[in-house]
C-alpha cells in the first residue's frame, strides 16, 4: 500500500538532507531557513470485501399457509373375490321356520272364516254372499273369487250346502252340453246324485240344477234366480 504520495517523499528527503540525523523536524524548523513540514494524505481507497467466516445458518421459518388440493388419483387395483353369499342351511331353515308360522296362522284364520261365515265338508269351504241370481251371474261371482259353483260330490258336501243356507242354491250340474247329461262345471260325469222323485224333467227346457231345501235336486232354468254358494278348497 502507498502510504504517502510522490511530493510528500520528496519534500521529505529535501528535509533530511539539509538537518542533521538527529534533529526532529520540530528542531528543523528552528535551525532551518527553509520549513517545509508535511500535511495529512488524501484518503485511501476503500478496501476489498474481507474473508472472514460466514455466520451459523439460522432456524427454520414458520410453517407456510396450506397448498390447494391435488388432481384425484387413479383408480385402484380391483379387489380379491368375495366370499360366497350367506349359509345356504340356514336359509332353508329359516324358510322352513317361516313357511311353518304361516300355515299355523292360515289354519287359524280359516277357522275363524268357517266358524262364522262358511260350512266345511272334507276339505270344502262353501260359502254365500246371501244373493239370489242366474246361474251365469253365480259363475262369474264365484270365479271372482277364485272358487266354483258349489258341486256336492257325496252326501256330506250336499248336507254343508244345505245348511248354509234356508234358499234354494244353485249347484255347479248342467246338461248344457247335451240334453239329460249332466255333468259337472268340468264337464265330468256325476259320481254322486240327489235328484228329487220325478226329476231331472227338463220342463220347459230345464238345463241348470239346484239344492232344494229338504237336500233334494231339481232342473230349472238357468235364468231364474237363486242363492249364490260357491265352494273353495281349504
Ligand atoms: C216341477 C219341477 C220344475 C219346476 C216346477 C214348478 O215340475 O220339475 O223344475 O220346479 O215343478
Ligand atoms: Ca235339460
Ligand atoms: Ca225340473
Amino acid at each position: 500500500m502507498l502510504l504517502f504520495s510522490l511530493p510528500s517523499l520528496l519534500l521529505l528527503s529535501v528535509i533530511t538532507a539539509s538537518c542533521s540525523e538527529k534533529e526532529t523536524c520540530e528542531n528543523a524548523q528552528q535551525t532551518c531557513h527553509v520549513v517545509t513540514c508535511g500535511s495529512p494524505g488524501t484518503k485511501g481507497e476503500k478496501g476489498e470485501t474481507g474473508q472472514g467466516l460466514r455466520g451459523l445458518q439460522g432456524p427454520p421459518g414458520k410453517l407456510g399457509p396450506p397448498g390447494s388440493p391435488g388432481l384425484p388419483g387413479f383408480p385402484g387395483v380391483k379387489g380379491a373375490k368375495g366370499d360366497s353369499g350367506e349359509n345356504a342351511d340356514y336359509d332353508s331353515a329359516l324358510a322352513t321356520t317361516e313357511r311353518q308360522a304361516l300355515r299355523s296362522e292360515l289354519d287359524r284364520v280359516k277357522k275363524w272364516l268357517t266358524f262364522a261365515l262358511g260350512k266345511t265338508a272334507g276339505n270344502k269351504l262353501f260359502l254365500t254372499n246371501g244373493e239370489k241370481m242366474t246361474f251365469q251371474s253365480v259363475k262369474t261371482l264365484c270365479a271372482k273369487y277364485q272358487g266354483s259353483v258349489a258341486t256336492p260330490l257325496n252326501a256330506a258336501e250336499n248336507a254343508a250346502i244345505q245348511k248354509l243356507t234356508k234358499e234354494e242354491s244353485y249347484l255347479g250340474i248342467t246338461d248344457e252340453a247335451k240334453e239329460g247329461h249332466f255333468v259337472d262345471l268340468k264337464g265330468r260325469p256325476l259320481s254322486y246324485r240327489n235328484w228329487n222323485d220325478g226329476e231331472p224333467n227338463d220342463q220347459d227346457g230345464e238345463d241348470c240344477t239346484i239344492l232344494l231345501k229338504d237336500g233334494k235336486w231339481n232342473d230349472i232354468s238357468c235364468t231364474s234366480n237363486f242363492m249364490a254358494v260357491c265352494e273353495f278348497s281349504l
